[in-house]
């Protein structure tokens, strides 16, 4: 049919349930927490809530070990409050969806208890199984790969004298996607339980790590002397995955209409991403590229450097042109719960220049064209921790293991733990993981018990409380941007020609896109520089009428100020 998508144009917004808002003072965010605050989301323009995992787990990887998909984690709330949060979700006229965590389970989920017994129950294939290699009459994992979260992707079971799979930590056993009676139960328990419920779709955790290269081959040493190599080759976009998406499409998706489906996708080239995201393909709705976020990050987390501004417009000019001459569809953002924050990563959390940044970088993201998602606390201009915290402050199972590596391997020696911290400050997963800062009162008014996670040190500066009021606060110009997204949604949302015209320019980032229909072009200016800048006028363009859409500045002026963005309107097609 001609109509569009729903989830095409609706501004997207996560929540990580253990740090957005403590209901009953227990120092861990819960559901009827969220409910709490469903008006404040619908005024700050959000169409749709992505929920991250509020499943029963027992929570080695904050609820992507999921010990049952038909349950909610106690300290998160009730079957009640869910359905309690569905109901409320779409009487403001708000969509929910899920994170669907299946490439594994926990270790605690009855499938994996019964699978472990011996090989013969009727769940002993259910997870992927392999014999010892013996080496020197010894004991050896099946092969050499590393675990996403380091060490050895294999875990020993006595009970059956086997290893199992786990790419991530040995508590999240992978799942036999082989097995089409597992697949049946997958779809069943994960996905129709909740789509009865009414969600309106899932984040699709690890979306292209179902299926591995079943041979199992030893990798390549790519990480030198070390006894655990990384694999990706065997287990990313593995031969199957495909097959086993459409299935999951015609035997499930398709029972109930326009479901949205947004897959996590790392390690995934255009071409390779074009074959989960072409409307003909319809296995998902569109999915994250991680071009953006992976930028500056090596094997290991101490491994980060800061990038060059042309690498981040490259970055964002490859998703963008996703789009280009194909029927795909793609997302825009820049945080989530596995990534540091945005203002720290992209731009700066420097005191002086941190309020400019944030509403230039809402200018950039609301420019651009896919289904924008941001997430909590991105809308007040919450930062990465500051350099000071130590590894007693961090919770992350990512962050410990990185930080245990380096110990391990350089014998406590200060420097390198040093180096370890110094990494995990840029982008260890806890950055995004603090609680949200809702005021300036103890715990930034996240909770009224003690907090399972330290609060950032800036929660008395930055805080939704005092943003609200304040007209040009960071939430207010979030507010405004989300806004003119939809004022302008045909050329904002849906827009395409993507061009960068200052490609090496180290402190500006200039683009134009085109209106699908009116000749119209929008043309943005984003400094990312502590000094005052001149604007870089397309020569295209200098002839045509322009008109000021939004500023972050009150008084524009001919250059730009640090940190500046705005976007003009180009009545006219350019003559070429
Ligand atoms: O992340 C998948 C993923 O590829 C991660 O390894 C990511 O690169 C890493 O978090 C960076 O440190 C998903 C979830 O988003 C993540 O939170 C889970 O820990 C992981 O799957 C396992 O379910
Ligand atoms: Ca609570």
């Amino acid at each position: 049919g001609s109509k569009p998508n729903w989830w095409k144009a609706s501004t997207c917004y996560q929540i990580w349930p253990a740090s957005y808002k403590d209901s009953n003072n227990d120092g861990i965010g819960d559901i009827p927490g969220i409910i709490s605050t469903l008006p404040y989301l619908k005024d700050l323009g959000i169409g749709t809530i992505w929920l991250s995992p509020m499943y029963d787990s027992p929570q080695k990887d904050m609820g992507y070990d999921i010990s049952n998909y038909e349950a909610i984690y106690p300290p998160y709330g009730t079957m009640d409050d869910m359905d309690e949060l569905i109901k409320k979700t779409h009487d403001l006229g708000m969509k929910l969806i899920l994170d669907l965590v299946i490439n594994h389970t926990s270790d605690q989920h009855d499938w994996f208890l019964q699978s472990r017994k011996d090989k013969t129950n009727k769940y002993a294939d259910w997870y992927m199984w392999k014999d010892p290699k013996i080496v020197d009459g010894q004991r050896q994992p099946p092969n050499n790969w590393r675990s996403i979260f380091g060490g050895s992707a294999w875990e020993y079971a006595p009970e059956r004298d086997q290893y199992y799979l786990h790419l991530f930590v040995p508590e999240q056993p992978d799942l036999n996607w082989e097995n089409a009676e597992t697949r049946r139960a997958i779809y069943k328990s994960a996905i129709e339980f909740w789509l009865e419920k009414g969600i309106d779709g899932f984040r699709v955790d690890t979306a292209n790590l179902y299926s591995k290269v079943t041979s199992f081959p030893d990798a390549p040493e790519t990480l030198h002397g070390e006894a655990y190599q990384p694999a990706t080759e065997y287990y990313v976009n593995g031969p199957r995955m495909h097959e086993w998406l459409q299935e999951q499409r015609e035997a499930v998706l398709d029972k109930y209409g326009d479901v949205f489906m947004v897959g996590e996708l790392p390690g995934t080239d255009a071409a390779e991403v074009l074959k989960y995201v072409s409307a003909e393909a319809r296995e998902y709705s569109c999915v994250f590229d991680f071009d953006v976020v992976m930028l500056g990050t090596g094997s290991k987390k101490h491994h980060v450097y800061r990038h060059a501004l042309p690498e981040f417009k490259e970055a964002i000019r490859k998703c963008q042109d996703l789009l280009r001459g194909t029927d795909a569809w793609i997302t825009v953002f820049l945080e989530n719960h596995d990534q540091g924050r945005s203002l720290s990563r992209f731009a700066t959390d420097k005191d002086e220049f941190r309020e400019q940044a944030a509403k230039m970088l809402a200018v950039l993201l609301c420019s651009l064209t896919g289904t924008l998602f941001i997430y909590q606390g991105q809308e007040i201009g919450m930062f990465n921790h500051p350099e000071h915290w130590g590894i007693e402050d961090l919770r992350d199972i990512d962050s410990l293991n990185a930080y245990h590596d380096v110990k391990d391997r350089h014998e406590g020696d200060e420097l390198w733990l040093k180096k370890a911290m110094k990494g995990l400050q840029a982008v260890g997963r806890d950055n995004a993981r603090l609680p949200v800062q809702w005021d300036s009162t103890k715990h930034a008014g996240f909770t009224g018990g003690e907090p399972w996670i330290r609060v950032h040190d800036d929660y008395a500066k930055t805080n939704v409380a005092d943003q609200l009021k304040n007209p040009s606060s960071v939430l207010n110009f979030w507010k405004k941007m989300i806004q003119l997204r939809k004022d302008h949604e045909d050329l904002l949302v849906f827009g395409h020609d993507f061009e960068v015209w200052d490609y090496h320019d180290q402190d500006v980032f200039t683009f134009t896109k085109k209106h699908p229909s009116s000749g119209q072009t929008l043309l943005v200016f984003c400094s990312f520089s502590d000094d005052t800048q001149p604007l870089h006028w397309p020569t295209k363009l200098k002839t045509t009428t322009s008109q000021l859409l939004i500023s972050t500045v009150d008084h524009p002026q001919k250059y730009l100020t640090p940190w500046e963005a705005r976007a003009y309107l180009i009545a006219e097609p350019p003559a070429v």
